[in-house]
Order: C-alpha cells, then structure tokens, then sequence
C-alpha cells in the first residue's frame, strides 16, 4: 500500500525555512512541512493546506522538484512524498502546534539533526535539479534515535 504525503521546502535569500517538528512523527528533528494528502485532494492544495496550518504561510509559487519514496521495516506501507519549492510566500512564518520555525543559511543546513536521507536529496533541491529516489530504513526517527538508512536509490529526471 502507498500513502501520498506532501513536503514543502521554502527557500529565499539563500536560506531554506525548516520546522522543529514538536510531536508525532519525526518529533525533535528539523524537517520541511507536510503531511498527508486528505481523500479527494489534490497533491498542490494538500502542499499548500500544509504550509498554512505548520507554518502560516501562502505560497506564491509551488514547484514540484521531487519524488520520494520512504519505507520501513517495521511497517508495511510506503510512503510517496511529493517534494515542492517554494521561492516567495505571503505572510511571516508563525510557529503553530506542530513546528517551530527557522530560517537556516544552505551552507549550514543542520543535517544531524534531521532525517538521515535529508543529506543526499537537498543538494539536488538547492541546485534546482529535479529528483527521484527510494529511501528504506530501520524504524523512523525520533529525537534521540536517527532512522539508519538500509538500502538507498537517487538520480536526477529531466521531468516529474
Ligand atoms: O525530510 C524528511 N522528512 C520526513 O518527514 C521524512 N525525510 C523523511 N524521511 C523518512
């Protein structure tokens, strides 16, 4: 079974916004915003409800950059997420429930503390190049625990 899940990676002025992520899954790491793609939705208005409720933000551009697919062994389901850049936005990030914002410089992006795949993919997205890929692992992150990657596929597309 796949899931679609969305994830929305804002970058201006040479600095990508990331969220401390405060509960559920991921929690304690820093990560872009997201969730899950509601029935009936479509991929752009999931991204875009996303961003709003974590974050408070309108996007005024939503690019799709990637494709990636997460999955775990202890759990059966793979998880598809659609990756967007995002280079201009209305409104001023606002710390909500889920996350606590912060704008971070691309040469200082805090990849220890945040998913382990995160390291391979974000150059792809800083140079503007679109991506696909598949990432498996043990057992998802947490605060104190980083997801070990077991096996790993990622190359450029020329489309998505
Ligand atoms: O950057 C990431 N964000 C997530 O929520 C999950 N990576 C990731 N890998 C499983």
């Amino acid at each position: 079974m796949k899931k679609s899940l969305t994830l929305c990676m804002v970058c201006k002025d040479g600095q990508v916004l990331l969220g401390m992520k405060k509960r559920g899954f991921g929690e304690g790491r820093w990560n872009g915003f997201g969730g899950k793609v509601d029935e009936g939705e479509s991929i752009e208005s999931a991204a875009t409800r996303e961003l709003r409720e974590e974050v408070g933000l309108e996007p005024k551009d939503l690019n799709k950059v990637g494709i990636l697919e997460f999955s775990f062994e202890t759990d059966p389901k793979i998880l598809e997420v659609h990756i967007f850049k995002i280079g201009d936005y209305v409104g001023e990030p606002q710390e909500s429930e889920e996350m606590k914002p912060e704008w971070f410089k691309f040469g200082e992006i805090p990849f220890q503390q945040m998913w382990s795949d995160d390291e391979y993919w974000f150059p792809y997205l800083l140079s503007g190049k679109l991506f696909r890929g598949k990432f498996h692992f043990d057992r998802p992150s947490d605060a104190e625990y980083s997801a070990k990657i077991l096996s790993q596929e990622l190359f450029e597309v020329s489309e998505i």
